[in-house]
């Protein structure tokens, strides 16, 4: 037989993965199987659940299922489904702008500073504006550090100051100052209404008024923070989900050390 579903190629369809055409997995390659949820501004009823279901198309989803739905509060409905996606991105197409340094650990990073930058590095952090969220933060700096890595208060050749949450741009630069950072270290992790975007948007235009943006390292960080979002907003360096204290350690050494040796030439 050949052709339709009995074609070799049909037959392997759910077993090839095509990395110029990848779709969600569920049960089998290829299937699309992909589970989302949502809330819809209705009461729970049968034309609720039909409405998410034609949503769900709408959004490209063959073969939709409400698997769960319960009125949350009065006039709010939330639903759980199921659908297969029909779109495939190309992967092998795929380029992301990294911070670019070389991961180094803790013993490696303090070695570095101590041979080439011969002081320690003074760093600056918080979380900044009216973000209320302090473990990222402490996270990549408190001693005990995150997930086996420690932070940066256990690094020798760093002089550290985490000033916790809500800290306003303005005490955040002051403090800066008064401390004569190499490096500013801002957490954001409450993205509603892009709050963040403000708030780390007037930063630089702040240092900027005062002189100060190309004195300092300015990186930030969050769950939905990446280096090419930092640098459209004007940051030397932007990290996300997973960072540990040696990621922006070694960035922070490598960086000094390369505008130093660009001030002799
Ligand atoms: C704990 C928590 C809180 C605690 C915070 C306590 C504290 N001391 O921090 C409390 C209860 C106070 C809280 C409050 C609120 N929260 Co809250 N919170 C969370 C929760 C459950 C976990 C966050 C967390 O601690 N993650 C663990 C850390 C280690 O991960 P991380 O922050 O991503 O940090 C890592 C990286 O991002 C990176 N990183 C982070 N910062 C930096 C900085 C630098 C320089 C670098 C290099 C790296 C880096 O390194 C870290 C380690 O890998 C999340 C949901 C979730 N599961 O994520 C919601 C969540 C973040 N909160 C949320 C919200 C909305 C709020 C409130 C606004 C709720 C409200 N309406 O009142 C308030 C905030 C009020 C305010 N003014 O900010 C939303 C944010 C949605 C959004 N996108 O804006 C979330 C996602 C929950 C949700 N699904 O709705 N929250």
């Amino acid at each position: 037989m050949s052709g339709g579903l009995y074609s070799t190629e049909a037959q392997d369809f759910d077993k090839v993965l095509d990395l110029t055409k990848i779709k969600p997995y569920g049960d089998t390659m290829n299937d699309g199987k992909t589970q989302i949820s949502f809330t819809l501004p209705v009461p729970d009823t049968d034309e609720a659940v039909e409405a998410a279901k034609q949503l769900m198309k709408k959004m490209g989803f063959e073969n939709p299922l409400v698997v769960f739905h319960k009125e949350l509060t009065e006039g709010f409905t939330f639903f759980n489904c199921y659908g297969s996606c029909g779109h495939t991105v190309d992967y092998t197409n795929i380029h992301v702008p990294k911070v670019n340094a070389k991961k180094w650990d803790m013993g490696e990073t303090d070695d570095f500073v101590r041979t080439y930058i011969g002081r320690p590095i003074r760093i600056i952090g918080a979380s900044t504006g009216t973000d209320a969220h302090t473990v990222g933060i402490d996270a990549i700096m408190n001693m005990k550090g995150f997930a086996g890595h420690y932070g940066l208060e256990r690094y020798d050749m760093f002089e550290t100051l985490n000033m916790g949450s809500q800290v306003t741009n303005e005490d955040f630069i002051a403090k800066a100052l008064e401390m004569d950072a190499d490096a500013l270290l801002i957490s954001q992790t409450v993205t509603q209404k892009d709050v963040h975007i403000q708030n780390l948007t007037e930063l630089v235009e702040m240092l900027e008024a005062e002189n100060l943006r190309h004195k300092v390292i300015l990186a930030c960080g969050g769950p939905r923070i990446t280096h090419e979002l930092a640098k459209e907003l004007g940051y030397d360096a932007g990290f996300g989900m997973n960072t540990y204290a040696d990621d922006v350690a070694s960035y922070v050494a490598q960086e000094l050390y390369r505008r130093m040796e660009e001030e002799k030439k």
